[in-house]
């Protein structure tokens, strides 16, 4: 089980947060996620089959793209 926070500067309001967490969660794997709109980051949970690489590129796809 790995957890990362990403840094995801489009974080503007509640619905971000929202949307973030209700699509990340669909991704086979994710355990939790926790997304902050004060501090525009997300805390994410996964062991397999979720990889960094698919949660990357699904923040990207969703126009949320993690800096780091
Ligand atoms: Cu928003």
């Amino acid at each position: 089980m790995t957890t990362v926070t990403y840094s995801i500067p489009n974080i503007s309001c509640g619905h971000c947060v929202h949307t973030i967490q209700s699509e990340l969660s669909e991704l086979p794997g994710v355990i939790s996620v926790s997304a902050d709109q004060a501090t525009q980051q997300a805390v994410i949970t996964f062991d397999g089959p979720a990889t960094e690489a698919q949660i990357k590129a699904l923040l990207a796809e969703i126009n949320y793209p993690a800096v780091n």
